[in-house]
């Protein structure tokens, strides 16, 4: 393993498998400590490429995202850490490519459960190219006021508190993450702080152990003391004994390994890391420590005693003067998150929206606050789902139902007719289904289709102000507007539109009232007599029938039937319904594999 320091002020890593909160911690932590550059120089996320926004202090910037490692390290030469967040499946490839890459010297592997084979090749291969692996199964390490892998050290305040934000002389290793978070604290509280400290991580075969690590601070000039923190289970504790017994750490080693309970337990106990259980006495606490005590180390008699030991080794350096007071500084404050200062009360913020109809927040969605599993249950049909999230409230079934067939006898009206014709010839130029949708639907309007509100409207104007058909019909002439929903291309006195009265019929046997589909009747005989194709068309019978549907259901006041005369949401009922044909017509000239339509000469009349 490469002798000394790893990290520096300066160092920038690349992140493997993004994560937003490792990621923005590490931002975090480099705006406390007044770092120049973000320590992430990139991001790696397999099969993406482009930005991620993320903050430096109060700043935001963006970091590149790369989809392969070799395209990472290519694009910041500079950056030697590989942080890698890939799951145990995919951790050991990613970690061999970094590894492979001439600019990575330190990899960093988070994942638990990597298969100790993986691992061992890991091993080989950065022990033969002089590189360091710290994990797998590892939460990193930090060295203070500089750089700090991931989650390490956990949050903000965390590291405010334990003064990781400057240097301080302990070099601390330990196998697990979390205790390190509580050694950080400890050492923090009896010493001037930490240097660097490394979890090495709780595997049978870590990427480098914890005397790789030791021998590495006994060659930094700023550790004046290390501090380890093994556990029961392995023989990498002896390794550290064994350099101790050679002299080969010459600064003071304060040292307990973990795990002294498992003798009350009557059979072997698998602690919470996959290297934590004693295989024998060897491998026991109790072995190691008293192989660390008789190594030199110094080692308390319990856990309890460990900080005590600590501060003990702190004070003799102190007071032989080889500790010199550390520069105190105060970090900057790190802008708190929207979110969380929303969530403890701290600000409030405006919406940019308002929405009444539905929320899909809670644990399953609603539709005007009717979950969706209770539409389900009641065996409710598309027209109670349109009433809840156009009318805000469950209507009446025969109301829903009214709904229901408004929208069978509208799906559609055979290829001829002006949104089909659009949607066929679109279809046939080869656009997509949304397109050919769309191209049809945006011929609805006052004379195809979407004359329902218009209808609506003036036959509630002239019903409510008691016009007779003749005044109503001629009135609407004198003003040279045609009567939304009368007339209709092919339909005929004689040749009456099904739909039509399949409207009628339903609503005489379950409406309350009728009256103004009766009114729209009387009109549809009077311009019959003016001419013969001036009959009630779909638009107006739906029209009048959803007027007497608001007004005898007693389900709207006066106000809001006004509001939805108003604001016209009697055409949505023709585009949904329309919607289901124009997508069967798209389907059909796609299946028939349909070439490019154009229109025959013949059938346009040129002419200057
Ligand atoms: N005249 C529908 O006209 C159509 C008159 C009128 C007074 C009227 C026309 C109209 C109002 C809009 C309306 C919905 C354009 C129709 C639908 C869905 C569909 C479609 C499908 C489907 C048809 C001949 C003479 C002229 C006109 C007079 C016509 N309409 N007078 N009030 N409403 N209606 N739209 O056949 O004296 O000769 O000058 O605008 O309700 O879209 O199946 O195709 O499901 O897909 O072109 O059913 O009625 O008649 O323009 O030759 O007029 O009648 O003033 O009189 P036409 P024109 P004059 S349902």
């Amino acid at each position: 393993m490469a002798t000394g320091q790893l990290f520096s002020k300066s160092t920038q890593a690349l992140f493997f498998n993004y994560k937003q909160l490792p990621v923005q911690r590490m931002l975090d932590f480099d705006f406390l400590c007044g770092r120049e550059t973000p320590s992430v120089a990139g991001i790696i996320n397999p099969g993406s490429e482009g930005f991620q926004k993320l903050f430096f202090g109060q700043e935001e910037i963006a970091i590149p995202v790369h989809s392969t490692v070799e395209a990472a390290c290519a694009a910041h030469p500079t950056a030697d850490v590989f942080i890698n967040f890939a799951s145990f499946r995919s951790a050991a490839a990613a970690s061999m490519s970094a590894l492979k890459q001439p600019t990575i010297k330190v990899v960093a592997i988070i994942a638990e459960g990597v298969p100790e084979s993986d691992t061992k090749q890991l091993i080989a291969y950065a022990k033969a190219n002089n590189k360091v692996v710290i994990g797998p199964a590892t939460v990193g390490g930090i060295q203070a006021g500089a750089f700090k892998i991931g989650d390490t050290a956990g949050t903000i305040d965390n590291i405010i508190h334990c003064k990781l934000y400057r240097p301080g002389s302990v070099g601390f290793v330990s196998k697990s993450g979390g205790m390190s978070n509580e050694l950080y604290n400890t050492i923090a509280r009896v010493t001037d702080g930490i240097y660097e400290g490394i979890a090495i991580g709780g595997d049978v075969f870590p990427g480098s152990t914890l005397s790789d690590h030791v021998l590495r601070f006994n060659n930094i000039p700023q550790v004046k003391m290390i501090v380890v923190l093994g556990e029961l289970g392995g023989r990498d504790e002896y390794s550290l004994v064994e350099a101790l017994k050679q002299g080969k750490i010459n600064k003071p080693v304060v040292a307990w390994v973990s795990g002294t309970c498992a003798r009350l337990f009557k059979s072997e106990v698998q602690f919470g890391h996959a290297g934590a259980k004693s295989g024998g006495e060897l491998e026991s606490a109790q072995a190691k420590n008293e192989a660390l005590r008789e190594a030199g180390a110094v080692v308390p008699t319990s856990y309890e005693a460990f900080e005590g030991s600590i501060k003990e080794v702190f004070d003799k350096l102190v007071e032989g003067g080889q500790v010199s007071a550390v520069k105190e500084v105060t970090p900057p404050p790190i802008p708190e998150d929207l979110n969380t200062a929303i969530k403890s009360g701290k600000v409030r913020a405006p919406t940019h929206i308002i929405s009444t109809i539905s929320d899909d927040r809670g644990e399953e969605p609603t539709y005007a606050g009717v979950p969706m599993s209770s539409i389900v249950e009641q065996g409710l049909g598309v027209g109670d789902v349109i009433s809840l999230l156009w009318f805000k409230r469950s209507l009446p079934r025969y109301c829903s139902r009214f709904i229901e067939i408004c929208i069978m006898l509208c799906a559609d009206h055979g290829p001829c007719v002006s949104g089909a014709h659009n949607t066929i010839v679109t279809a046939r130029a080869g656009k997509d289904l949304v397109s050919s949708l769309v191209s049809g639907l945006l011929t609805i309007g006052p004379r195809f289709g979407g004359a329902i509100d218009d209808a609506a409207r003036y036959f509630k104007d002239a019903y409510d102000r008691g016009l007779s058909p003749y005044e109503f019909v001629e009135s609407m002439k004198k003003k040279g507007i045609r009567v939304p929903g009368i007339g209709h291309r092919i339909k005929r006195g004689d040749n009456r539109d099904k739909r039509v009265e399949l409207l009628q019929e339903f609503a005489r046997s379950n409406f309350p009232s009728v009256k103004y589909m009766e009114y729209a009747v009387e009109v549809e005989t009077y311009t019959l007599s003016k001419a013969n194709n001036l009959v009630l068309n779909v638009d107006g019978a739906i029209g009048s029938l959803f007027l007497d549907l608001l007004a005898g259901s007693g389900m709207f006041t006066k106000q809001e039937i006004d509001e939805i005369v108003g604001i016209g949401y009697l055409n949505g009922l023709f585009v949904l319904a329309r919607s289901i044909g124009l997508i069967g017509h798209t389907f059909d000239q796609k299946r028939l594999k349909q070439p490019l339509y154009r229109h025959p000469w013949e059938d346009v009349l040129y002419t200057k």
